[in-house]
């Protein structure tokens, strides 16, 4: 069966969701976990695709978390197990309509990974290798196992597929692109939103048209930039192809572009056609933004014509 691997960090994620507000004596966190490519592996096995996510997992009571949970969800992990402490994101509600979020991710075991935690068969059988700009942020080591793993598809003819996914508090834009501009050339796929993609193909107008032209003349041979309520273009093999969103009210937004990468990707697994993989992504990016959290209110495959009713109850 064909698999998409991935690999990254897990975060232990702290939620103020309730009452708006500075953190204070007394504000409630809600507890869960969250990660662009954790995220994407969910995304795939709910829709019966088969997952690998590879990281360094805190020996933590985190740690068990994050493997009970990508577990329950039918992901496959390759994860060693490491004595620093896991990593955290704090999201504050900060108003109503603005929330503030905070990284703790330095010396954690996430951070520890090195390309000696990817093992070499398992990336080189897989139908797809799945990287995002947060994992080569992370530090050398994590920067080292990206291209490992990169170095092992390429040699074996793995799809590589790559999530731009710049985040402004892990590093500057100068740094990202210097570390991100050799993995997109090496990728057959990228995904970015139009910022992230400007920022790797500094120079090129900036239309989707024009951006995604950007990526594919540097070497991938496709390239999909989300355009959030306005949905998403494509350049694929040289054809271009519009997908508008799926409208649906937002909830929270986080979470999306993952959504939307797994949808993607797990229609490509199964061998579907372009005009498919894009809707199911716009599908799955709606679902993420109408739900609470990254990839808790993500689809079963049964669950895909949900939105496509009119009804608000579906009896
Ligand atoms: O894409 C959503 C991610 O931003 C979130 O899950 C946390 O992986 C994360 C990160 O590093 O921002």
């Amino acid at each position: 069966e064909p698999y998409l691997v991935t690999l990254g960090d897990v975060l232990a994620v702290m939620a103020a969701n309730r009452d708006p507000g500075p953190f204070t004596l007394g504000t409630t966190l809600r507890l869960g976990i969250a990660g662009a490519e954790s995220n994407v592996a969910v995304g795939v096995s709910r829709l019966g695709g088969s997952a690998t996510w590879i990281g360094r997992v805190s020996d933590d009571e985190l740690g068990d978390l994050v493997l009970r949970e990508l577990r329950a969800e039918g992901v496959t992990t390759v994860a060693a197990r490491d004595p620093a402490p896991t990593s955290l994101l704090l999201k504050e509600r900060r108003t109503s309509t603005h929330s503030r979020t905070r990284y703790y991710r330095t010396h954690t075991a996430g951070a520890r990974l090195t390309a000696d935690d990817i093992p070499e068969d398992l990336v080189a059988g897989a139908a797809v290798l799945h990287i995002t700009g947060i994992t080569p942020a992370l530090g050398e080591g994590p920067a080292a196992a990206v291209t490992r793993a990169v170095d092992i598809a390429a040699a074996a003819g793995v799809t590589i597929s790559l999530d731009v996914n710049f985040r402004s508090l892990l590093w500057s834009e100068a740094e990202a692109r210097s570390i991100l501009r050799p993995l997109l050339c090496r990728s057959d796929l990228v995904f970015a939103g139009p910022h992230e993609a400007a920022l790797v193909v500094p120079g090129a107008a900036d239309g989707p048209e024009e951006l995604a032209k950007g990526i594919c003349d540097l070497g991938p041979a496709g390239a999909v930039i989300k355009l959030g309520e306005e949905g998403a273009y494509a350049l694929l093999d040289g054809q271009p192809h519009r997908q508008p969103a799926v409208p649906v009210r937002v909830h929270d937004t986080v979470g999306a572009g993952d959504a939307f990468a797994a949808g993607y990707l797990a229609e490509l697994l199964a061998g579907e056609p372009p005009e498919r993989r894009l809707r199911t992504a716009a599908l799955l990016g709606a679902f993420a933004v109408s739900t609470a959290g990254d990839w808790e209110g993500l689809p079963r495959r049964s669950e895909l014509g949900l939105l496509d009713h009119h009804d608000d109850i579906v009896r």
